[in-house]
């Protein structure tokens, strides 16, 4: 069995509704098993600030997938859940979700690079994560605890759904 942690972000059409929808998609899969959720964060955006807050959460699951086949998975519940109607037109995929880390592999394929490039910078995957798993270490070494203590939380704030 392989443990994969990954991201979950959204910040337009409920964003709530789409990390819910997501969740419930991931523990209903039949190659996805022990889906834990840490708790939803809102959190200030990483780039352009004229754009909502975004939703963020982790998730972590079991399955005997490849990584290939793990990130086919999320793309299809991107499409499925990050898409929310709106009048008779459906809007832009704003779901993302991240492969953050997948066993201790490092993999460098065209489709994928995991750990996840931003991983590590990031708050919104840094705090989320420790919460769900606070003795993590990454293939190279690196404690999650000690990077949550080195990153500021910059405004984000978890919040009951
Ligand atoms: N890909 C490569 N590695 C991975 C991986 N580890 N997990 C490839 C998933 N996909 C991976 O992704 C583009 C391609 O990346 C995929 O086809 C896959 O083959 P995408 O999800 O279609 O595009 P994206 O989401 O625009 O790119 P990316 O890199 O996920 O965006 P970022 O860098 O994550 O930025 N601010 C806050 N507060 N919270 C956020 O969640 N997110 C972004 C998006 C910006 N600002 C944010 C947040
Ligand atoms: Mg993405």
């Amino acid at each position: 069995m392989n443990l994969v942690y990954i991201g979950l972000g959204a910040n337009l059409n409920d964003p709530v509704a789409q990390l819910r929808g997501a969740i419930t998609a991931l523990q209903a899969h039949n190659e996805v098993s022990n889906v834990v959720v840490s708790p939803f964060y809102a959190s200030k955006p990483m780039g352009p600030q004229d754009q909502p807050d975004y939703v963020n959460a982790v998730a972590a699951f079991t399955t005997a997938l490849t990584p290939d086949a793990t990130l086919d998975v999320l793309q299809q519940i991107e499409l499925d859940y990050g898409r929310v109607r709106k009048d008779e037109r459906w809007g832009p995929r704003t779901l993302d979700l991240d492969i953050l880390l997948f066993n201790q592999e490092v993999v460098e394929t065209a489709r994928l690079t995991v750990p996840h490039y931003g991983m590590k910078v990031r708050e919104f995957v840094i705090y989320p994560l420790f919460d769900i798993a606070p003795e993590l270490v990454m293939p190279c070494g690196t404690r999650i605890a000690d990077l949550k203590q080195h990153i500021p939380a910059n405004g984000l704030v978890p919040f009951a759904y």
